[in-house]
């Protein structure tokens, strides 16, 4: 009985040693999970903002821009972005050729906004600005019908004034909801290009 109680204080000293070093390297881990993110984000923000050209004809002032709803990313998404994170420069007096493609079931259709807010907040487009061009829909069917599955359909836009459009998605809800990007036509852009 003398041996096994004096055996105790030794096996909880090692039980205590074993926790106190089991806390100290989940402590550790937990560190290094919160200190990391911080870095990731910087790094991401830097390599997304770098300018991407776009096809042009300067000759007859045509900007050939490319829109695809996709199905990874946001579900209300152009070219796998949302929320006006999508910036397209044009120069000013310029029209824009655009190819609109919709891979998703889920019908979609393209509108180039005169907008009055800066982000959407009507589910209605209408309520927010004048629609000056419609790829997918008409000016009476713009809230319900858009292209789906693959379906591709073409525009000409233009040739546009100097000023900050909004690129919406028309059916009801789908621009508030991300569906939005933003065209820049400015004189002092001299060469096409977009940023997301
Ligand atoms: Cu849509």
């Amino acid at each position: 009985m003398k041996a096994q109680s004096s055996f105790l204080p030794v096996i909880v000293g090692i039980l205590v040693a074993i926790i106190a070093v089991g806390v100290s390297v989940y402590a550790y881990y937990e560190y290094q999970i919160l200190s990391t993110p911080s870095t990731v984000t910087s790094t991401s923000v830097t390599s997304t903002s770098s300018q991407i050209p776009l096809k042009y004809d300067s000759s007859n002032k045509t900007v050939f821009l490319t829109i695809a709803v996709l199905t990874s990313g946001p579900t209300f998404n152009f070219n796998g972005t949302s929320n006006g994170q999508l910036i397209i420069y044009i120069p000013a007096g310029w029209s824009v050729y655009v190819t609109f493609t919709n891979e998703q079931s889920l019908p979609h259709n393209l509108i180039l906004l005169e907008n009055s807010t800066a982000t959407p907040n009507n589910a209605d487009v209408a309520q927010f600005g004048k629609i000056l061009y419609i790829i997918g829909a008409t000016t009476s069917n713009y809230e319900t019908t858009g292209i789906s599955s693959g379906q591709v359909a073409t525009g000409l836009w233009g040739p546009l004034n100097p000023g900050v459009y909004m690129l919406v998605c028309g059916i009801l809800g789908h621009a508030e909801s991300g569906m939005w990007a933003v065209v820049v036509v400015s004189s002092s852009v001299t060469t096409p290009y977009a940023i997301m």
